[in-house]
Formats: C-alpha cells, structure tokens, sequence
C-alpha cells in the first residue's frame, strides 16, 4: 500500500502521531505477511482436534475429520454471515425493548413518528382506523417479537410484509425463509459445529437464510424501529471530517450503532452548554464516528468526525474530551489510546467494556441521569488538555444528508403527486440516470483508506449513474465532498447532473441536489431495499431486471458479509473491493460469484481497481437496459 489514506484530515493527524501507542496501519504492517490458509479460509477449529488446515496445492486436502476445502469454507462463511445477522437482530432487539417501555410506561423515550408507526402496522396487517396510536403500536410490537422468537414454525412477519412478492415466492421454493431470527441464528451455529452438515450447497443455502435474518429481522427492523422512536429523517445541512473538532469546543465523539444513547447525549449537551462555557468552552461540540454518527447527522445534522478506519486518529487530535461508545466496531485500542491523553472513554453496553475505560451502563429509566453523568465528564476532562498534544486538523467538508424514502419520495411528488416514482422511472429510461448503484459497508486497512469508496463512485456518477449510499462509506464521501451541490456541478455526467439541478430547484434549494444520496447507517441499507421494492413493484419487473448494482468497496465486518448475502438474495449485482476468505473452496467461490445468478438472480464479484470495478457495474447496468428494453 502506497498511502495510508487519501482523507486529508486524516493524513494530516497521522503526519503528526505522537505514539507510543502504535495505530492501525502500524498494527496491520506487524501482522504482514498474514496467514494463507486464513486468506483461504482453510483453516478451522470448530473442535478439539484441530486446528486443522487444508493445503490447496496438495496434502493435506482434508481436515482431521475428513471435511474438505468447500465444506470448510462454507462452514466458516455460514458462521460468519450468522454472527453478522445476529449483529444487527441484537441492535433491533434492543430497539424494541425501548419502544415496548417507551409504550407502556412513563420514561425518557417517546414516539416520534406516529404515522410511520400507523402506516407499517397497516403493512403488517393490523388494524388501525380508530385505535389508540398506544396500542397499534403494543400490537406491532407483538408482530416484531414474533420475529425474534415465534414458538414452532412460520415466516419472518417483516419479511412476507415487505419483501417484493416474487422474492418471497422464490425463497419459499428454496426454502430459505426464516421463521425467527433466534432459530436460524441457533441452528446455524449447532450446523456448524462438529459432525454436522458436509454439504456444501446445503451450507450455502443456510447462509442465504441468514441473510434474510440480517435483511428483514435486522436491518429493516431496526430501521423501522429507530424511525418510529427517534422520526423518520429529512434533509439537513452538516459538516464532515476531523475539522469539525475545534479548540474552542468541549467535544464529545459517538462511536458505534445503536442511537438509543445519543438521542439522550445530543439532548444532554444542549442542556448542559452553560456548564461548558462556565469551564471556558465556547460550547458543546457532539460529533460522530461509524454508524452512530450516521444516525445523529441524518436526524438532527450532527457532524460526523470520521469513519471506522480513523476512529483513533479523532482521539488523536488531542480535541476529543469524551469518546462514548456502545456496541461494534469500535478497536480495543482505543483504551491504551484513551489512557496516553486526557480523553475519557466511556463504555455504555455490558457487552462492550474495555480495560481502563469509565463504564456507564445505559439503561431505560436511567438513560437521561447517565448522558447527563457522560456530557459531565467530558466538561471535566475539556480543562485537562495537554496543550503540547494538540494535533489538529482545519479540514472539513459540508453536506446534504437525510434521503430516507419518505424523503426521496416527498420531492419527487413535486414534479408527480399521484405517482411520485414517475419521474425516477422516466430519467432511467431516457438515460440520464443510467441506474442506480448503492455503496455501502466499511473501510478495511487492506486497502487505502476510502480510497475505493471515492475513486468508483467518482467513475459512476461522471457516467450518470446515482449512487445512494450509507455506512462508512457514505462517511467516506462525505468527508471527499461528493455529498453537496458542488460535487454535482463538478462531478456528475451531463443527464446526471441535468435532473440534481431540476430536483434541487423543486426541493426549494437554489441548487442541484448532491450526486450521492446518504440514506443512513448500515441497518438503513434497509432502505435501499424499499427503494428497489418499490421501483421493481412500480415497474411490474423483478430487482433482477433492475439496472442497479450494490458495492462494498472496503468491508471488514462480518455485518457487511450479512448485508452482501441479503442483496443477492435480492438478486443484485454485489461488489466486494476485498476478497472474503472463499477462494479455497473452488465450487463454493464458483457458486457465489456465477452459480448465485441463476438461483438467486444476483451474485458477488471482486475487484480492488476502482475503475475496472466501475466499468464492471456499468455493463452490468447496461445488459439490464437492454433487457427492459432501454
Ligand atoms: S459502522 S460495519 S465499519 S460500515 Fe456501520 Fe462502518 Fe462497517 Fe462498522
């Protein structure tokens, strides 16, 4: 890797890393060269006889209980898509218990989005005219605890209610509905263990349904649970990038997933502001980190400070007071960071505590005492700086966030109220939007840090294809300004850049909408998912048919794994900038980037160069126009 990054924020905190403690490209050149069988995914210790490992060029060709490449590999990739669907389920179950409190008790959490709440009960199939908002909701919360632990047999109830029907159709005929999420996320892990299933095929089409577990009874879920508790996002104007951490500011940074906390933290240091200026700030500077981030920027226009890969470089800046984190992707580094400044880090989830970390466990009727409690330590900790480690950055970009459907939606009914997807439809087919490509997923110190993210959807937007995106990546384009007006007028093809500007007028901006469409965090890739629903069902096609194409560029997490499996499930085109750990079993790496298609309509596909990973989705795009008839 030539660069460690090309996030000029990020590179300028680096060029002044004060150590000892080493940092993330410091950590991963130390594990260099990594495991081959790893890579592979040829080793395994699933049993006490191991660790066993296949040599893919000669013996030993099986494990000690006579598995082979392509039943280890399955078995590892099943075992990984389980513990990134039971990621996101846990991150949705936790969200229910809050909106079944915030139902039926006095609390600090209250409805926000009733209608959204009416409009999915509907969805589900429950009755609402003339009912108490109360117990529409109490009847909704039923359904969705049905779909983590329904007793015996049945289908995911948010699955059949918002799945496209010939998905549902299609996966009934391959039997990889899930009835609940708890069943599939059990039974996977007790298929896996020793002595169990040694059919490949069999392993895979387990996977797939985990991947619906993840897409239905995580993602889509969970978003539908946050919208409800916290409102349905709208557009607003934010920055991006390290910058937005300044001197004059008690800066608190958000670090994880679940918004159940920094609903509270945003409230709390608002109200506590004049105890900050009392210790000399200016004010109370709350900023975010992953996917939390994501949910304060999209609902309340939060800055975001960076994404996954340079989270230790925000504590870096000798600027963040308090880093309050809840639950994944947060590096155990950052304690042996936290401790070489004055930061305080601050662990909130019992399954996430760290060493030299202040723990503050959240809980419901606590959750106002303890963000206040959190926005107090880090006013203390503002007058501990150590001038001599302050290593800032003035580098930030700004942006236009907040595309949920309703959003999408809202304007384009000003152009067509009765039938608001009309003018989408008419742009794809008159060619100046080619198709619609999601970016999702992380970052991964593999490969220069958003490098991938910036480079492909450059090429994709200067070819008029929009892109949405969420996550790191969605992070990843904000800090390389691609989400505001500019980057339209600088970066998208002519058709592209001809219905942002007619979008942008009717939104009641005196500019173009932003070439790239941040639709949240990475339970929100939910929303990409009613998105293609809604266009295949307005079309009358399959998402197969569509011409549109997802991308995880830079992913590290098993989440992401999850998340790719679904959206070929869904029959998409899916593109991994980073190879996952399949190659050592031949059949099962043919299935998943050729076989998939037949079966599934949708199949995966590897590419590190950002512009061949471009052209690649582009003539996939094309070959669909062509098939509609475009
Ligand atoms: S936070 S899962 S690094 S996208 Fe959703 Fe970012 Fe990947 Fe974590």
């Amino acid at each position: 890797m030539e660069k460690f990054t090309i996030d000029t924020g990020a590179e300028q905190v680096l060029q002044n890393w004060q150590g000892p403690v080493e940092h993330v490209w410091q950590r991963y050149q130390e594990q260099e060269p990594q495991c081959g069988f790893g890579s592979l995914g040829l080793c395994c210790r699933h049993c006490g006889q191991g660790p066993c490992r296949i040599n893919p060029f000669g013996k030993p060709d099986k494990g000690i209980c006579g598995a082979d490449g392509n039943i280890m590999v399955a078995r590892n990739l099943l075992r990984q898509v389980t513990a990134g669907a039971a990621a996101h389920v846990d991150h949705a179950y936790e969200t229910l218990e809050v909106l079944e409190k915030a139902l039926s008790e006095e609390g600090p959490y209250k409805i926000t989005d009733a209608e959204k709440l009416k409009g999915l009960a509907h969805k589900l199939g429950i009755a609402v005219e003339g009912k108490d908002i109360k117990d529409i909701g109490k009847e909704l919360v039923a359904k969705a605890r049905e779909d983590f632990q329904r007793f015996g047999s049945g289908e995911l109830n948010w699955l059949v209610a918002h799945a496209p029907k010939e998905r549902v159709a299609k996966w009934r005929e391959l039997g990889v509905i899930p009835r609940n999420a708890d069943r599939e996320i059990r039974e996977a892990l007790h298929q896996t263990t020793m002595g169990m299933d040694a059919s490949w095929p069999n392993l895979l089409l387990a996977t797939v349904k985990l991947g619906l577990v993840d897409g239905y009874a995580g993602l889509k879920l969970g978003t539908d649970l946050q919208d409800i508790l916290f409102g349905t996002p709208q557009p607003v104007f934010s920055e991006a990038n390290l910058g937005v951490l300044t001197e004059e500011n008690v800066n608190i940074v958000m670090h994880g997933h679940i918004p159940l906390l920094s609903e509270k933290i945003v409230e709390w240091a608002r109200k506590l502001t004049p105890e900050a200026q009392k210790a000399g700030a200016k004010s109370i500077q709350v900023s975010g980190i992953c996917c939390t981030a994501n949910e304060i920027l999209m609902r309340h226009g939060i800055p975001l400070a960076t994404n996954f890969l340079a989270q230790e470089l925000a504590i870096a800046t000798g600027l963040t007071d308090a880093m309050i984190v809840d639950v994944q992707c947060i590096m155990p580094s950052l304690a042996s960071l936290a401790r070489c400044y004055h930061t305080v880090l601050i662990t909130t989830n019992p399954i996430v505590k760290m060493d030299g970390a202040t723990h503050l466990e959240w809980s419901y009727q606590q959750a106002d005492e303890m963000a206040r409690k959190a926005v107090e330590l880090a006013i203390a900790a503002y007058s501990k700086r150590d001038p001599a480690k302050i290593n800032a950055t003035r580098e930030k970009t700004t942006l236009m966030v907040g595309f949920s459907v309703e959003t999408i939606i809202s304007i384009l009914s000003k152009i067509d109220a009765q039938e608001p997807l009309k003018p989408l439809v008419q742009e794809i087919s008159n060619g100046d939007i080619q198709g619609v490509v999601a970016t999702v997923g992380c970052n991964n110190v593999k490969i220069t840090h958003d490098y991938l993210h910036v480079n492909l959807v450059k090429e994709l937007i200067s070819k008029d294809v929009l892109v949405v995106t969420t996550g790191c990546s969605a992070n990843a384009l904000a800090k390389a300004g691609l989400l505001n007006s500019e980057a339209t007028e600088k970066w998208a093809g002519p058709g592209l850049k001809k219905i942002l500007s007619l979008l942008g007028q009717v939104a009641g901006l005196d500019k173009p909408l932003p070439p790239v469409w941040h639709m949240g965090s990475c339970v929100d890739n939910s929303r990409i998912g009613d998105v293609l629903t809604a266009l295949a069902e307005y079309l009358g096609v399959t998402v197969q048919q569509l011409p549109v194409a997802a991308s995880a560029p830079e992913h590290q997490h098993e989440k992401a794994l999850a998340i790719g499996t679904w959206a070929v499930a869904m029959g998409c085109l899916v593109h991994l900038g980073v190879m996952p750990p399949i190659l050592g079993g031949q059949e099962v790496t043919a299935f998943l980037t050729s076989g998939a298609e037949e079966v599934l309509g949708g199949k995966f596909f590897v590419e590190s160069d950002p512009v061949k990973a471009a052209t690649v989705i582009y003539e996939h795009i094309q070959a669909k126009r062509k098939g509609l008839g475009l």
